[in-house]
């Protein structure tokens, strides 16, 4: 086994053909990776991705090989995957505007070339969902947003069609499944790959909270910075204690991390239907 990428809080291996997306505890707020761990935070978002990938297989093949068979020292919180040849672009849908899309809307007034009415304010929804990908910039810079005829002149305009089609589709999916149970997915992230056959498969992660913005429902009120799902009580502990927000982060209270770990199981647990147990 080989390492191959260390992410903020993920870490790949390569294994012979295959490929180990390995999930850590770790958490990060305002970019920074804090040094206290939420137990079992890994675990539950490797589980809730693999959930989606196996309820998804109507829309799109994926890449999972295995949620079992690895190591034991990773057992839960990795996957073995497929190595694919990895379309350039993170393809992002939004139904509601938050983060880079918001800032880039009221500078323009559209995102990643999709026009949108104005007035609409921070945590608004969206007439409906859109496609809006971003060129992936390496050495840990913030993604560009690109417009739909960039994606299309890079990866022609069948595949780009494609690209958009099935994100939004997975996007609706995870949308209308969350929101029923409470939580809004504002949007999500997706990487798709192609496989030795040239045929278009999804990898990465899919619709957990670390790939998506989840939002309580029942707390949504635009015009203001949302409530994140899973890490707000960080947030507003990070943002009390009068950190400057540059690394290093202050270690997590014990109380922050067991409402924190709460926070990701009922993700689990509201979006799947099932009761996390270890
Ligand atoms: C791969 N990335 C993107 C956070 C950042 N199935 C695959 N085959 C080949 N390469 C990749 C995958 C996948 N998934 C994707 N880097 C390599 C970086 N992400 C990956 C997960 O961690």
């Amino acid at each position: 086994m080989r390492h191959v990428y260390s992410g903020k809080v993920r870490e790949i291996y390569s294994d012979g053909a295959d490929l180990l997306l390995v999930a850590s505890d770790r958490v990060s707020v305002y970019d920074v990776v804090l040094p206290t761990p939420i137990p079992d935070k890994g675990a539950l978002l490797t589980q809730l991705s693999v959930w989606w990938f196996d309820r998804l297989t109507d829309v799109v093949p994926n890449h999972l090989v295995s949620a079992t068979d690895v190591p034991d020292e990773f057992a839960g919180r990795a996957v073995r995957c497929r190595r694919l040849e990895m379309v350039p672009f993170e393809c992002i849908a939004r139904g509601y505007l938050a983060g880079s899309g918001l800032r880039e809307y009221l500078a323009t007034g559209a995102i990643s070339g999709v026009p949108l009415p104005p007035g609409l304010v921070e945590g608004s929804r969206l007439p409906e969902p859109i496609f809006t990908p971003t060129t992936k910039v390496s050495d840990g810079g913030h993604d560009a947003p690109a417009t739909f005829d960039e994606v299309a002149d890079a990866v022609g305009t069948e595949l780009a069609g494609r690209l958009r089609e099935l994100t939004l589709e997975v996007y609706r999916r995870g949308a209308e499944r969350a929101s029923a149970n409470g939580i809004i997915v504002a949007d999500t992230k997706l990487e798709f790959g192609r496989d030795a056959d040239g045929e278009l498969v999804l990898a990465d992660e899919v619709l957990t909270p670390d790939s998506s913005r989840f939002w309580p429902a029942d707390e949504w009120v635009p015009g203001r910075a949302q409530h994140a799902f899973d890490k707000q009580f960080v947030r507003d502990w990070a943002a009390g204690t009068g950190w400057d927000k540059k690394p290093p982060g202050p270690e997590i209270p014990a109380d922050v991390v067991a409402a924190t770990r709460t926070r990701y199981v009922e993700a689990y647990e509201k979006i799947t239907g099932s009761h996390w147990r270890r």
